[in-house]
């Protein structure tokens, strides 16, 4: 569709001006957030992240691409939003320590919103002393670890030893994700489970609260 490449497009030249107004219009006519959200935004970041491994861009058209990626996030927001009544269930999400990126994390918190779950982001950057302190204080019934470096990965490994270490465990699943994450990963490190996107996300977390 013509508008989404358009979003695509103004999100890789990082114009939040213009992705807001095409998101109004793609809206008003009747365009689903959720094809918005991902055939327009996240199509725009995967062209800008192509082209920054490729060193044909670098940080700050980055930035300015992230900044109207999220620009239209906020737009898009309350209409992936359902009235909640009663949350199905709370998920504290956090980037671990070292990662400073945010966005996929807020995409799948978006999308288990939109389900119903209650989300609470404890930010980027997280330690596991400050995982340990959300789970104590919001009780969670999951909690969602992002990473997107290489580097950054094998720190969820020390989470989950804190979250063992303090007895925790018992209480909370844990699942994780990002471009860098497989399934064997997560099978390694023996984490409850692994999605590579938001829509996943929803199934993955729908299963383990089954058990
Ligand atoms: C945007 C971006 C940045 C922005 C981040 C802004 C922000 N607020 O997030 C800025 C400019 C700050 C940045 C900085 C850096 N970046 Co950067 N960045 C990217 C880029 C281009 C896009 C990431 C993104 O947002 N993708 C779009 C979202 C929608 O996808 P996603 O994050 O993968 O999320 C989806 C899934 O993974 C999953 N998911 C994600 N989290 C979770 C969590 C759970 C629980 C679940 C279930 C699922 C899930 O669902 C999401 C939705 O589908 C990537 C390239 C890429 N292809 O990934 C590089 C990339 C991640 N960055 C990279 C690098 C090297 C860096 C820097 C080190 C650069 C530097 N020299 O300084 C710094 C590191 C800073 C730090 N300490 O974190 C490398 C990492 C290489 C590696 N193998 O480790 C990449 C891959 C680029 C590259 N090819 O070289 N970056």
């Amino acid at each position: 569709m013509k508008i989404l490449k358009e979003i695509a497009v103004n999100v890789e030249n990082g114009d939040s001006t213009t992705v807001k107004e095409l998101i109004k219009t793609a809206l008003s006519q009747k365009i689903a957030a959720e094809e918005i959200l991902n055939d327009g935004l996240v199509k725009g970041m995967d062209v800008i992240g192509i082209k920054f491994k490729n060193n044909e861009v670098f940080i700050p058209e980055v930035l300015i691409a992230t900044r109207a990626m999220k620009a239209g996030m906020d737009i898009i927001r309350p209409f992936l939003t359902h009235e909640i009544v009663k949350p199905k269930a709370k998920i504290v999400m956090g980037t671990v320590k070292g990662d400073l990126h945010d966005i996929g994390k807020k995409i799948v918190g978006m999308i288990l919103e939109r389900e119903g779950y209650e989300i609470i982001d404890i930010g980027i950057d997280v330690s596991k002393e400050k995982f340990l302190k959300a789970i104590k204080k919001e009780n969670p019934d999951i909690i969602g670890m992002s990473a997107l470096l290489t580097t950054t990965m094998a720190y969820m490994r020390e989470v989950i030893e804190a979250v063992e270490k303090a007895k925790l465990k018992q209480n909370v699943k844990i699942i994780i994700g990002g471009a860098p994450i497989t399934q064997s990963f997560a099978d390694e490190i023996k984490v409850d489970g692994y999605a590579p996107d938001g829509v996943s996300a929803v199934e993955l977390v729908k299963n383990l609260l089954k058990k």
